[in-house]
């Protein structure tokens, strides 16, 4: 539903998206081998914001990694309202320097002001936390002027609009095809407590649902455009934050894939005791869902205690991730170094664990510690939060910096190495993809998917198969998979693992973040103590 305040002014609303901070997580390196992608994912949040306006407003959209807003955008603007993580500070600050430029007034929400509004002095007016009241709050103030204020207002959400309330996001604002993928949210908030998590902060621990028919409704909302793409990503934190919801839900989306002969496959993130539920991976199998990302975060027992992620420790985790292979679902996993509990052991625990999973794409990253988590007040009151932005990450660590910088960039080449990355892929065949529910062909049969498959291959095959060093273990995993039929999966490994490998190399020659919660900017200093990734051609 859109915002109930009685307006009476007519208001031109500017939503501007920022761009991402490349990541192992973006996939930035692998659009040029798709048709049209031009970006990750569709921003959920300022999407939705975008569809509460009010009727009468009319409501422009620009996400920042499609194209630049313009002058003529601001020009355009009453005001220009935006959202962003920690990690795209610095382009917030750019898109509000350019709309005062043009004399506009900024709103920003999102996580990052959420969490730490002290970061944005520069800003008009802050909205922290969720979608409710202060969002009414400040459609009735740009209703009574859209002058910027003399001083900076914040405004804070007391009373969560229910997400049954919420209204179908802005899609037809943007042009979905040029995304990889596209996002859906059912749940808000999750019931853990993870030591460096902010979730539980900003989203609460009650996870709050949306009615199946809001599901369906934004799924054929979303399929109105033609191109689209294929996949659809669960933004929940955790998809089963609440198991009964996650398990009534499951049947609706099944029946609409049923009904429409299975157009859609799908993605999630959730926590790796979803092992223990078989009705509801039995159901994700069944509507389509392919991959999972968990936040394994790190493979050593004691330091999950440490961090306060017992869920993990509950659940045998060579098992659990074997489990979630044995329903189609491959897994992705988040991991942290720089905890406390690091020791000498630590990195070959790591790389041990790597090749036993055999998980193909892993998000490693240094250990940050986020405002509003109960990390940051322990490190701040142990005097423990650096505040140099030539640091890879704002925590000291226990053990030497160098010495956790060097192990982050030998586990990231160790992961990443392309026979490796791809003798993983080669097992996943086996292990997961011919798992998979073969659906009917017609739901996703016309010629926006034929000519972007067709385009995908040609180029995944002229990068990766012809012009990569990293050919000969791409064609040993493709020609494998092919054996078994799997042609969707050939396609998929290529780009995943050129994304990889690429953001890789950048990351060695110090042109990437250590820790991609990190705003520090880049040097681009190489490293040359560093052997390159093995080349393989
Ligand atoms: C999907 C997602 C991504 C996608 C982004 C897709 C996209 N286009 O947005 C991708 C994969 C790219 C991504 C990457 C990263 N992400 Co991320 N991501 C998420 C996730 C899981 C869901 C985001 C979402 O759609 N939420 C649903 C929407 C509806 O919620 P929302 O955006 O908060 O919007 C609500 C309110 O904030 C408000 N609102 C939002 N914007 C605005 C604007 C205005 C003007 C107003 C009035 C209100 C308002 O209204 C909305 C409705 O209530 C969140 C977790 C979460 N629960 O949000 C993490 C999260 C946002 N990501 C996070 C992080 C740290 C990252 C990474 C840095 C590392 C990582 N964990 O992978 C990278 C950085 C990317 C980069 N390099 O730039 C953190 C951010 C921490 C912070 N406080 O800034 C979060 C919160 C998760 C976490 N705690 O780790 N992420
Ligand atoms: S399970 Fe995930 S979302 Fe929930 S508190 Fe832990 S890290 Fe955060």
């Amino acid at each position: 539903m859109r915002s109930s305040v009685q307006v009476t002014n007519r208001r031109r609303i500017l939503c501007v998206f920022p761009h991402y901070t490349p990541a192992f997580g973006t996939f930035n390196h692998a659009y040029r081998l798709m048709k049209g992608v031009r970006a990750f994912m569709p921003p959920q949040g300022l999407l939705l914001i975008a569809a509460y306006m009010p009727q009468e407003w009319p409501v422009r959209f620009i996400d920042e990694n499609i194209r630049k807003a313009s002058d003529a955008d601001f020009a355009w603007a009453d005001a220009v309202l935006v959202s962003g993580m920690h990690v795209q500070a610095a382009q917030i600050h750019d898109i509000a320097a350019r709309a005062h430029a043009a004399g506009k007034a900024v709103m920003l929400g999102g996580p990052s002001v959420s969490a730490s509004p002290e970061m944005y002095p520069d800003i008009d007016y802050l909205h922290i936390g969720e979608m409710g009241d202060a969002t009414d709050q400040l459609i009735a103030r740009l209703d009574a002027s859209v002058a910027r204020p003399a001083a900076q207002l914040r405004l804070e959400t007391k009373d969560r609009l229910p997400l049954h309330d919420f209204p179908i996001p802005a899609y037809d604002l943007i042009p979905l095809k040029n995304y990889l993928m596209l996002t859906l949210q059912f749940s808000s908030g999750c019931p853990y407590l993870c030591e460096f998590c902010d979730i539980p902060n900003l989203y609460g621990r009650q996870p709050r649902l949306k009615t199946p028919a809001q599901i369906t409704a934004e799924l054929d909302a979303m399929r109105k455009q033609k191109g689209h793409p294929p996949v659809v990503y669960f933004v929940d934190d955790n998809f089963i934050g609440n198991r009964k919801a996650a398990k009534d839900m499951l049947p609706h989306l099944l029946a609409w894939q049923q009904q429409h002969g299975f157009p859609l496959n799908f993605a999630c993130e959730a926590t790796l005791n979803i092992a223990k539920q078989p009705e509801i991976l039995r159901l994700m199998r069944e509507c389509a869902f392919l991959g999972i990302f968990v936040g394994i975060e790190t493979p050593e027992a004691d330091a999950l205690k440490a961090m306060r992620k017992s869920q993990n420790v509950a659940v045998p985790m060579m098992e659990s991730i074997k489990t979630l292979n044995d329903y189609g679902l491959e897994v992705t996993s988040g991991i942290i170094l720089g905890l406390d509990t690091d020791s000498d052991d630590t990195e070959v625990r790591l790389k041990d664990f790597i090749d036993i999973s055999q998980i193909p794409m892993l998000t490693i990253n240094l250990l940050q510690a986020l405002p509003k988590t109960p990390l940051w007040d322990r490190l701040k009151a142990a005097g423990r939060l650096e505040d140099d932005p030539g640091l890879e990450s704002n925590v000291r660590f226990l053990r030497p910096y160098d010495e956790v910088v060097s192990m982050w960039r030998r586990c990231i080449t160790y992961a990443n190495d392309p026979e490796r990355l791809f003798a993983r892929f080669h097992h996943q065949v086996d292990a997961t993809y011919v798992n998979r529910i073969v659906t009917p062909a017609r739901g996703k049969l016309n010629w926006a998917n034929l000519s972007s498959g067709l385009v995908l291959a040609f180029r995944v095959v002229l990068h990766i198969g012809i012009l990569s060093d990293y050919r000969r273990p791409f064609w040993r995993t493709v020609r494998h998979a092919l054996r078994r039929g799997q042609i969707d999966a050939v396609l998929g490994m290529g780009f995943i693992a050129h994304h990889l490998i690429q953001f890789t190399r950048e990351a060695l020659r110090g042109e990437q973040n250590a820790s991609y919660y990190s705003t520090k900017l880049r040097t681009a200093a190489p490293a040359p103590e560093l052997a390159p990734l093995r080349e393989s051609a």
